[in-house]
């Protein structure tokens, strides 16, 4: 038999929590250290098992095994015998430990809600109207603007950098070499304006909401190049815009495709100073590509290098070079599957005769939403009623409804795109392009 000893076990839950506590109080965590390396090391497609597993839940899950997995290897590796108040001792050392660690844990999130609290409405010269597309009274649509405790986080760290913006620099380097910096209450006060867009995660699956839609601050690249006095060269084919972050996050687009795509600077979401989880003070956005390849938070850096030079960290990771595209879907949110976090990429409810089932499309990668399809177990296709189109870089509300007779039904939904792309209905995973297939949702009719 194998010897257990609890009093080494909750020595090591003691050491960990004492250091954990005293390491938050600057803000860091030695839990989160490590569970990067291991992050890190761990090959590409258990990472991605674990997300589909764990959804958002993935980081939580990590921390409490190495926290549990640090005692279990600490209370079987110790040689030698057990002191009979070893138990004892062990438990006690191991309570201590544990509180230690829950309070750095609230000490660390405290610290990055005060960041959140500190942020403050961002003024804009012209700010955009409010839009409606008018489906503000369908019962069960998504909010047109996904609030901010909805907005999905997807992070290569375990946990965000808390930047001061006392201390904070914008660099931004030529293709010449030539250095210009900007503080961020200098970059508050250029000409900043407003956009609607979508941020998709490649991650996102059948029926997720690792997407969200929101109203951004920001300025264009170009203007910031501009005002910092760094050029950019006429010709930008051979050059590539390296953009970054203050968690060593990097992301490498070519400079055409980032200048053709608008890419820009964001300050600002949903009027709002950004928050801490979505990358203040300032990030990327790029409509139309997944937000590993557009949505560069905590930015620090922006260069411009010859083609072909730096790596961006998802591609070091195994993820293609070129830019991925988030896949056109249409999703249903209602009857069934909204308020489910992460949604199911199934859903399943009871109904009592006619149906109406209200959902988002989204194509932004191609010129938005020109028609969402729904059908009921193997039938035809017929068009759903769609919302105001309010552009391709946001999302579109449709419904439809469906009179079934009892029984129990399958209906699928798809969108297609404005450039005329219809959703493929053949399921592929995220990796590496983004999730394919359809949204379902099984419906019982009562009779
Ligand atoms: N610095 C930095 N930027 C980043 C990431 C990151 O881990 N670090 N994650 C990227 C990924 S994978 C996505 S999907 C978007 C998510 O942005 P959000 O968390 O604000 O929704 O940010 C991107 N930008
Ligand atoms: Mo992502």
């Amino acid at each position: 038999m194998i010897g257990f000893r609890v009093d080494a076990a909750g020595g090591a839950l003691l050491l960990l929590g004492l250091t954990e506590r005293l390491a938050s109080r600057s803000g860091d965590s030695l839990v989160d250290w490590i569970g990067q390396v291991v992050v890190d090391l761990v090959p590409l497609p258990v990472v991605e098992e674990s997300i589909r597993f764990l959804g958002t839940t993935d980081k939580p899950a990590l921390r409490a095994n190495l926290v549990a997995g640090a005692a279990l290897a600490a209370g079987l590796a110790t040689p030698g015998r057990q002191h009979p108040r070893g138990p004892v001792v062990g438990a006690v050392a191991g309570a201590i430990g544990l509180a230690g660690y829950l309070s750095a844990r609230r000490r660390l999130t405290a610290l990055e809600s005060a960041q959140d609290q500190a942020g403050k409405p961002i003024l804009v010269e012209d700010p955009l109207p409010a839009v409606t597309d008018g489906a503000e009274r369908w019962t069960g649509a998504e909010p047109l603007f996904t609030g901010l405790d909805r907005f999905y986080q997807t992070d290569v760290n375990l946990r965000s950098p808390l930047v001061d913006p006392a201390t904070w620099r914008l660099e931004v380097v030529g293709l010449d070499g030539t250095r210009a910096w900007i503080t961020h209450d200098r970059l508050l006060d250029l000409p900043l304006r407003e956009r609607d867009a979508l941020l998709v995660c490649v991650h996102n699956r059948l029926g997720w909401d690792r997407l969200g839609h929101q109203r951004w601050t920001g300025i264009d690249l170009r203007q910031v190049f501009d005002t910092l006095g760094v050029e950019i060269p006429d010709d930008t084919s051979a050059v590539d815009l390296v953009m970054e972050a203050v968690d060593g996050y990097r992301q490498v687009l070519p400079l055409t495709k980032a200048l053709d795509a608008d890419a820009w600077v964001v300050v600002g979401m949903g009027g709002r100073t950004l928050t801490a989880g979505h990358g203040f003070p300032a990030r990327i956005v790029t409509p139309g590509l997944v937000g590993q390849y557009t949505g560069t938070k905590w930015l620090q850096r922006l260069s411009l290098v010859p083609r072909g030079q730096e790596i961006a960290t998802w591609v070091r990771r195994g993820w293609p070079r070129d830019e991925v595209v988030p896949p056109l879907m249409a999703r249903i949110d209602h009857p069934g599957t909204i308020a489910m976090p992460p949604r199911a990429p199934q859903g399943s409810v009871e109904v009592g005769g006619s149906c109406t089932v209200v959902g988002t499309a989204w194509a932004p990668a191609n010129g938005g939403v020109a028609d969402v399809q729904v059908r009921v177990d193997d039938g035809d296709w017929f068009s759903a009623e769609l919302a105001e189109n309010l552009g391709a870089s946001s999302w579109r509300r449709w419904r439809a409804v469906l009179d079934l007779g009892p029984g129990r039904y399958v209906v699928s939904a798809r969108c297609v795109a404005a450039d005329g792309t219809v959703q493929a209905g053949e399921r592929t995973p995220p990796f590496p392009d983004g999730v394919t297939g359809h949204h379902t949702l099984r419906v019982r009719v009562r009779a």
